[in-house]
Order: C-alpha cells, then sequence, then structure tokens
C-alpha cells in the first residue's frame, strides 16, 4: 500500500477540489492524443481525430476525458486503497479494451502538465511531488489487472 503523509493528502485533496473535471479531463485526454497520436488507436469509434483541432473539438474525446478523470477522481477519495479502487478497471482495460499499461503512465504526466498549467500559483514542487506520486500509484493500480 502506498504510504501518504498529511502534507501530501492535503496537497491532493486541495488541489482536486479546484478541478473542474470536465474541462481538465477533456483536455488531458486530447493531449494525450496529440502528443502520442498511436493512442488514437484506441479511440477509433470517437469520430475525427484527424488533426489536433479536431481532437481538441471532438464531443465524444471530451465525454470520454471528464469519464476518466471522474473515475480519477476515486483515487483521490480512496487514497489508502487505490490497488482496489481500479480492480475492476484494470481487468476492463486489459482483457476488453486491450489498452497497453504504459498509456496510464502516458495519461497520468499529461495530467500533471493540465494541472501545472490551470493552476500554476499553486503547483508548488512539494504539490507536484505529491500529485507525481499519485499518478503513479493510479497507472501501477491500473496495471495490477494484467496478465
Ligand atoms: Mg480508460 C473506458 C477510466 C486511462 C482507454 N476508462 C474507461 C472507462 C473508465 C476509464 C471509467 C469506462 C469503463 C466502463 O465503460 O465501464 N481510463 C480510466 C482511468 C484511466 C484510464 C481512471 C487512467 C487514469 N483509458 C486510459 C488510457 C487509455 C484508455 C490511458 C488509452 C490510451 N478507456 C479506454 C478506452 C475505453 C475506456 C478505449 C472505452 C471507451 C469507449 O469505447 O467508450
Amino acid at each position: 500500500m502506498v504510504h501518504w503523509t498529511a502534507e501530501e493528502k492535503h496537497h491532493i485533496t486541495s488541489l482536486w477540489a479546484k478541478v473542474n473535471v470536465e474541462a481538465c479531463g477533456s483536455e488531458a485526454l486530447a493531449r494525450l492524443l496529440i502528443v502520442y497520436p498511436w493512442t488514437q488507436r484506441f479511440f477509433s469509434s470517437f469520430g475525427n481525430l484527424s488533426s489536433a483541432e479536431a481532437i481538441l473539438h471532438n464531443p465524444q474525446v471530451h465525454a470520454h476525458g471528464k469519464k476518466v478523470l471522474t473515475s480519477f477522481g476515486e483515487a483521490v477519495k480512496n487514497l489508502d486503497h487505490i490497488k482496489q479502487t481500479f480492480a475492476t478497471l484494470s481487468k476492463l482495460h486489459c482483457e476488453k479494451l486491450h489498452v497497453d499499461p504504459e498509456n496510464f503512465k502516458l495519461l497520468g504526466n499529461i495530467l500533471i502538465i493540465v494541472l501545472a498549467s490551470h493552476f500554476a500559483k499553486e503547483f508548488t514542487p512539494a504539490c507536484q511531488a505529491a500529485w507525481q506520486k499519485l499518478v503513479g500509484a493510479v497507472a501501477h493500480a491500473l496495471a495490477l489487472g494484467y496478465h
């Protein structure tokens, strides 16, 4: 189990309280698809992904980005039980969606960049360190159901 100091928990929960999951989630997924274009292969049913502009304005990317970041929020609410929280989703990504778990790390780092740009002042190095630890723990938990 990942151990969190009181300070880390504070950095995570206080920033999360200000996060707009729709804005940040859609931006994070859009950036993932633009920066790492091979990730588009998982979203072939999402319509037009032919340019950065198309991706940024694609309603299905927005909706799915919101869904993913909302789900990520379960980690914030369950910091001491992250593995259990993502056990079912991990199996789904492995067995049904066939998503390479390396992509969870890529998305986590993209999320860090989105948070840094939305919360420049509050995203201090200590806050970033707590969030890096969180995105790492979520990526690890999502990879555990792979076989
Ligand atoms: Mg995944 C579906 C969460 C990263 C590709 N993802 C989902 C769903 C959730 C979720 C909650 C809906 C599950 C359902 O319908 O029951 N995803 C989730 C989290 C994270 C993540 C929390 C990482 C933080 N997903 C992720 C990455 C990729 C991916 C990195 C691919 C690059 N997810 C993916 C696909 C689907 C989901 C292709 C199905 C989309 C659809 O067709 O609706």
